[in-house]
């Protein structure tokens, strides 16, 4: 058996996607056997803060292209709605005003709605709405399934998802178990597993759900989601941790993406290499495929600049990288293998500078705004690593002890100042690219020439 639904569900806090970008995932997701997109941004004010008002004329006309392009794709286009930061959960008025929502959605062939309840005060605030209830669970069951009620009378084909206020960690909760005693058997429920963003999920996470609400959860995937603390990461390393059995023990699985819709493509790539075969799935292996299929011969130049940006949710350590490339000069170094460690740092330099430069100036215009400060931090951190081996090689300046050789001095200098102003330049960063290792390696590196160096030209001090 294989998963039921599988989709993005653009749900994330930042700036939304435009109708342009959302059609153009739909396209690339419905190529590679998705089959739902749910448009719920967060930063939409109709969706969430202003949820009562209508959308515009122009913006139900673009819907309706999305929902067009969606059915040539294979990929049901839905609408979510977020209610639950002013509803009243127990008004005619509020429940009249959702239901002629989602209607106006239906008018153009929507027929998944979803109805959310996450980020919101997890207990109930409204007045009318405590003398109601008991619990938010209890008020939060009976909204949706009058919601679903009324749709079911307008619609034949009616698929509704509802994201529960408590949607990860303990599927034994109590609030969880009573909204599901009490929502309609027909709606799914969201659930993004042991953490908001998680690591890992494994099938015993879908199979407690299951034990708890009666039925297989629909998971909300956080990755490559990139907002909150996450803006400066740029998550384009490989879809993991996942159980294979997921497919078996869920109802599906709808990855939320980053704000940047065109860099989304990588992760989203490869995660429906897992899906189309979870057993045989090898998270490096799909990954690099990805890769070459989205960039073609650029795609050596965009695998090393992704080996810099692993850090996530699903990989919370800094890259390997740069540690190893540290580690590598400083054993050559040792060994006495003076041109092999100077090799190693050029190497590296190199291949970041010229590979982001390759990148900035070939790369679709759309992604290359998307991820321009990346790339950016990726070239500067190339260009120290150059000055890096420029100090290396200028040092044995240090030792004209009969001060002959003031012009390499004078450059050595020159070369120290340049490395300290680009590397203060580097601090502080607007992007998480995985540099620490070279930070510390030519800060050192810095700070121990300069110190030798003002020994032996004690009359250049400053
Ligand atoms: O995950 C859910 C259900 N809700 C929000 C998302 O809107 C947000 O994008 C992610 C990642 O920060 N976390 C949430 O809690």
């Amino acid at each position: 058996m294989s998963f039921e639904i599988l989709g993005v569900v653009e749900g994330f806090y930042g700036k939304p996607w435009s109708m342009e970008e959302r059609e153009e995932i739909i396209n690339f997701i419905g190529e590679r056997g998705y089959n739902l997109y749910i448009y719920a941004p967060k930063d939409d004010e109709l969706h969430r803060f202003k949820w009562r008002e209508p959308y515009s004329t122009e913006f139900m006309e673009a819907f309706k292209r999305l929902v067009d392009v969606g059915e040539k794709s294979g990929v049901a286009v839905s609408v979510a709605i977020s209610p639950g930061l002013s509803v009243s959960y127990s008004s005619d008025e509020d429940l009249s005003a959702i239901v002629n929502k989602y209607l106006s959605f239906a008018k153009l062939g929507v027929e998944t709605f979803g109805l959310f309840y996450d980020d919101i005060p997890p207990a109930l605030f409204n007045r009318d709405d405590k003398k109601h209830f008991a619990t938010l669970a209890e008020a939060q069951a009976y909204f949706a399934n009058m919601v679903m009620k009324k749709l079911q009378k307008k619609l034949k084909h009616l698929t509704f998802i509802v994201c529960p206020t408590e949607y990860h960690k303990n599927p034994d909760s109590l609030y969880l178990k009573e909204l599901s005693e009490k929502l309609n058997p027909d709606a799914k429920i969201m659930w993004t597993g042991p953490q908001v963003c998680s690591m890992n999920i494994p099938v015993s996470d879908a199979m407690a759900f299951k034990e708890s609400t009666g039925r297989e959860p629909l998971y909300w995937d956080n990755y490559p989601v990139n907002d909150s603390y996450m803006i400066p990461e740029l998550h384009v390393g490989p879809y993991t941790g996942r159980s294979p059995e997921l497919s078996e023990n869920s109802s599906g699985i709808v990855l939320n993406p980053m704000i940047q819709p065109m860099a989304s493509k990588v992760a989203l790539g490869c995660a429906a290499k897992f899906f189309s075969d979870p057993w045989n799935y090898t998270p490096e292996e799909a990954w690099k495929e990805t890769i070459q299929e989205l960039f073609g011969e650029l795609s050596d130049a965009f695998e090393h600049f992704a080996l810099y940006n692993m850090q996530s949710p699903l990989h919370l350590a800094e890259s390997e990288k740069p540690k190893e490339i540290v580690e590598s000069f400083k054993a050559a170094y040792t060994n006495g293998n003076w041109e092999k460690a100077l090799t190693i740092l050029k190497n590296e330099g190199q291949a970041m500078v010229s590979g982001g430069e390759k990148l900035l100036n070939n790369l679709d215009g759309k992604l290359v705004r998307e991820i321009s400060p990346w790339l950016k931090d990726y070239i500067a951190w190339g260009k120290l690593l150059l000055k890096a081996v420029e100090i290396l090689k200028s040092r044995d300046a240090l030792f004209d002890f009969m001060g002959e050789n003031k012009e390499k001095a004078e450059s050595l200098r020159k070369t120290l100042e340049e490395a300290e102003t680009q590397l203060k330049a580097q601090t502080p960063q607007n992007t998480l690219l995985s540099c620490s290792a070279y930070r510390d390696f030519i800060s050192e590196l810095c700070t121990r020439t300069k110190g030798a160096f003002y020994l032996y030209y004690r009359d250049w001090q400053h």
